[in-house]
Parts: structure tokens; C-alpha cells; sequence
């Protein structure tokens, strides 16, 4: 199973993330289950708007170089832009899990070397694979997420 977060914080986030989960069954594999859409506070830099971030499982024949370039060719499709590092983005489909494989090249490492750190993609994924075991540390999600010292709010999207 592969584990992905999607984000934006652009103005039509939600209609970004819609897009992505399309595009990613035609071009990356069977959408197995995906979390509730979470409204999350900005990680990294704190001057830019509110995001929207889902947990998603997947299950696709794609080896790990392919997968990351079908993720890359749906971002860019959709117009990926951003300013820099931890700035603002209309979509971001970040792999975090790859069954248990370790990953190590400049453009790709997995598991997601951040994720630990971040309750908008701890709490999303431990909602549809609290059990998953994150490799290198060994832990399961859940377990990473009970340690989180993220202060940034996580809540679910509420239609307006
Ligand atoms: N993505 C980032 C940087 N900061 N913050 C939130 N809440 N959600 C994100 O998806 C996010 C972020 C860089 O990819
Ligand atoms: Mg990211």
C-alpha cells in the first residue's frame, strides 16, 4: 500500500484536492481509502492561508520511480506553483509510505523524513492506517502521533 498527503492552500483547495484524487486513479492507481478533508494551520511558514490536507491509501502496480513521476506529472497538470520550501501551494501530493520501503535519492525520500513531525499528515493518516509501521524509526503511526510535539491546529473541513 502506498500512503500519500495531499495539500493546498490555494483559493479552490477543495476543488484541488477533488482534481488529484481524479488524476491520481487514472495515472497512479486504486484510491483503497482516504481520510476526511482537514482544515490544518500553516507548518514551517506561518504567514500564508489555512490549508486543506487528506490522507490517502493507494494500491498501484507502479514502482517507486514511476509513482513519483505519475505524482509529479498530476501536480503539474494542476498547475503546481510554489514560492519556496514550506510556502504557499495549489497542490502538493506528497508521498510518505511505500509499503515498508526505504527510499534515499535527492529528488525522493521515503518514508517522508518530515512526517513525524507534522500532526497535518500524523492525524489525517492515523485516522485510515493508524496500524501502518513507519520504517527506519519503526514506529506505527498511531505511536507517532501520541509523541507529536506539533502545536499546529488540525480539525476537520466544515462546509460553509
Ligand atoms: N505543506 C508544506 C509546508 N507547510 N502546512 C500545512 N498545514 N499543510 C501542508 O500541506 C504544508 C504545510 C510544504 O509542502
Ligand atoms: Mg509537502
Amino acid at each position: 500500500m502506498v500512503y500519500l498527503s495531499l495539500g493546498s492552500n490555494s483559493p479552490d483547495q477543495l476543488n484541488m484536492l477533488t482534481r488529484a484524487r481524479i488524476l491520481l486513479s487514472a495515472y497512479g492507481g486504486r484510491i483503497v481509502s482516504a481520510s476526511q478533508v482537514y482544515k490544518t494551520d500553516p507548518w514551517g511558514e506561518l504567514d500564508q492561508p489555512t490549508f486543506v490536507n487528506q490522507a490517502i491509501a493507494i494500491k498501484t502496480t507502479q514502482d517507486i520511480t514511476t509513482f513519483h513521476a505519475s505524482c509529479l506529472q498530476i501536480e503539474r497538470i494542476l498547475g503546481k506553483r510554489k514560492k519556496s520550501k514550506y510556502g504557499q501551494r495549489n497542490i502538493d501530493i506528497d508521498i510518505l509510505l511505500f509499503d515498508e520501503k526505504v527510499y534515499d535519492s535527492p529528488a525522493l525520500q521515503i518514508p517522508h523524513p518530515r512526517m513525524h513531525l507534522r500532526n497535518f499528515v500524523l492525524i489525517p493518516l492515523a485516522e485510515i492506517a493508524p496500524d501502518a509501521v513507519v520504517p527506519i524509526v519503526n514506529q506505527a503511526v498511531s505511536a507517532l502521533l501520541e509523541q507529536s510535539k506539533d502545536q499546529g491546529k488540525v480539525t476537520p473541513y466544515q462546509h460553509e
